[in-house]
């Protein structure tokens, strides 16, 4: 369950968070499949509660109604359109599964599909379930209980959402036949919602139901699906993240609160030398599901504060660059729309559909869409990663602050200065002498640099020059960027 299954020479997943299958298709074929993108997070697809209430928020997608694929992304046409699409365009599906409950208590009770729910009687009439396929009696988490009651954090409710209980089998059924429905279209694998919430043993029971790959989609015979499961475990809870590594993959919250740190000045850089288990982060790094920022995380949900996300983009591009370059962990890229309120959902008309990021001629989003993994300096370090491949970390290099610069192998190096003077060193990049494209202030067009170009002599080393003041803080090439005129 910790193999994502990408396409080979693929290494990174984007979250194209609230995006529209539909897009997703058009986004897997003009622009992730060509760019060397392996997979797509997406929203939930499953029917969800439509919170008019709140204006239609992001987290109504949290609060299912059934197991039907209809949402505001698309119906199951749509869905499965979309996943033919990607993996014919080499990149990989995988599904926000929401299993551990069901809705909240609302005045409003229709989904996205039609289906209604009686949230008074624990009835989903259209999965169905009812008042015994729910953790009884009710009882509600509190904030104490994270740090001492394990059994209260896995048997009450997240926030009021109905707790369905994963010991039944009746329930088990459906979220197996839910999640088997969605590897039969094609999907890779699963993003295990609330984790924490859920006992260990039961989801163990679940994931052994789940079927191999599908074939049929180019998967390998007897490939398992990549299941990566949300635990939030920064230290001190009653629930920990070792007790799931046994079972599948983790998200590591971490990582990207490490590494935000250092990168918003917090930490120096130069300490990053030995980052990952030594800084107290999964042992293994096929564990680790890897991101600087998430969904709830840049809006101040779930854990965590002072993330970086695109709001600040020199520091977050900072941080997503070394994510990229440093071989620890299975990275995650985060994809938004932009937002002020914290509730808000994605750019909407007032029927409340979901109206489409549009592409102008930079590559850059519109429409309310801020498209991270658009931007050069993010799309160029996926590239960069997947040249690296599963070389390690060489030649690591620093000033004793925040200047720091290794090479991956013979294949790739790279340089940040966040010091408020200039980095202009003769530095070992352990690249073949020639000219290489600086990825980040430019790149390789016609076979020439439109950016820095960077002359590695013989004896692989070269002048590198990250000025204070330069747009962003870091420096990139590898043996894709050199120029041979
Ligand atoms: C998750 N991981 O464990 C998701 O990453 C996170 O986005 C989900 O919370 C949560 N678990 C449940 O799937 C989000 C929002 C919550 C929201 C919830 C359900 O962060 O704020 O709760 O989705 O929509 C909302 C209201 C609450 C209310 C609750 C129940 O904010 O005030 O009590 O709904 O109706
Ligand atoms: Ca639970």
């Amino acid at each position: 369950y910790k193999n994502p299954h990408y396409a080979s020479g693929r290494t990174t997943m984007v979250h194209l968070f609230e995006w529209k299958w539909d897009d997703i298709a058009a986004e897997c074929e003009r622009f992730l499949g060509p760019r060397g993108f392996g997979g797509v997070q997406i929203s939930p697809p499953n029917e969800n509660l439509a919170i008019w209430s709140h204006n239609r928020p992001w987290w109504e997608r949290y609060q299912p109604i059934s197991y039907r694929l209809v949402t505001r992304s698309g119906n199951e046409q749509q869905f499965s359109n979309m996943v033919r699409r990607c993996n014919n365009a080499g990149v990989r599906i995988y599904v926000d599964a929401i299993i551990n409950h069901m809705t909240g208590t609302w005045n409003e009770n229709v989904g996205t599909g039609g289906s209604t729910a009686n949230f008074g009687n624990w009835h989903y009439p259209g999965v169905p379930y009812g008042r015994n396929d729910f953790n009884w009696p009710q009882c509600v988490i509190n904030g104490n209980d994270y740090r001492n009651n394990a059994a209260r954090v896995r048997n009450c409710e997240l926030s009021g959402l109905k707790d369905l209980n994963q010991g039944s089998e009746y329930v088990r059924t459906q979220i197996v036949n839910y999640m088997n429905r969605l590897i039969d279209l094609g999907v890779a694998g699963f993003r295990i919602d609330a984790a924490k919430h859920m006992w260990p043993n039961d989801l163990r029971i679940i994931y052994g139901r789940l079927k191999n790959l599908n074939t049929r989609h180019g998967f390998p015979s007897g490939a398992r699906p990549y299941i990566y499961q949300e635990v939030i475990d920064l230290g001190g809870e009653a629930v920990r993240r070792d007790e799931y590594t046994p079972l599948a993959a983790v998200t590591e919250f971490k990582y990207g609160m490490e590494l935000s740190r250092a990168f918003s000045g917090r930490n120096q850089l130069r300490w990053l030398v030995n980052f990952g288990p030594q800084w107290g982060m999964l042992g293994s790094s096929d564990d680790a599901l890897t991101f600087i920022d998430n969904h709830d995380n840049q809006r101040g949900h779930g854990a965590g504060g002072n993330i970086l996300t695109h709001k600040t983009a020199r520091n977050y591009k900072g941080a997503i660059g070394f994510m990229l370059a440093h071989p620890y962990g299975r990275p995650q890229l985060m994809s938004s729309f932009g937002f002020h309120n914290t509730e808000a959902g994605p750019p909407m008309d007032n029927r409340g559909n979901i109206i489409s990021p549009s592409i102008n001629s930079d590559n850059s989003c519109g429409n309310g869409w801020i498209c991270e993994h658009r931007w050069r300096q993010i799309y160029a370090m996926v590239a960069f990663r997947n040249v690296a491949g599963n070389t390690r970390v060489s030649n690591w290099w620093d000033n004793g602050s925040n200047q720091i610069a290794f090479c991956r192998g013979g294949q790739a190096f790279i340089a940040f200065n966040r010091d408020g003077w200039d980095l202009n060193q003769n530095l070992q990049t352990c690249l073949p002498a020639g000219n290489y494209c600086d990825v980040i202030s430019g790149e390789k067009r016609n076979n020439r640099c439109t950016g820095k170009t960077i002359t590695v002599g013989g004896d692989g080393r070269a002048r590198i020059h990250v000025g204070a003041n330069d747009y962003d803080m870091f420096l990139a090439i590898h043996r894709g960027s050199e120029s041979r005129l």
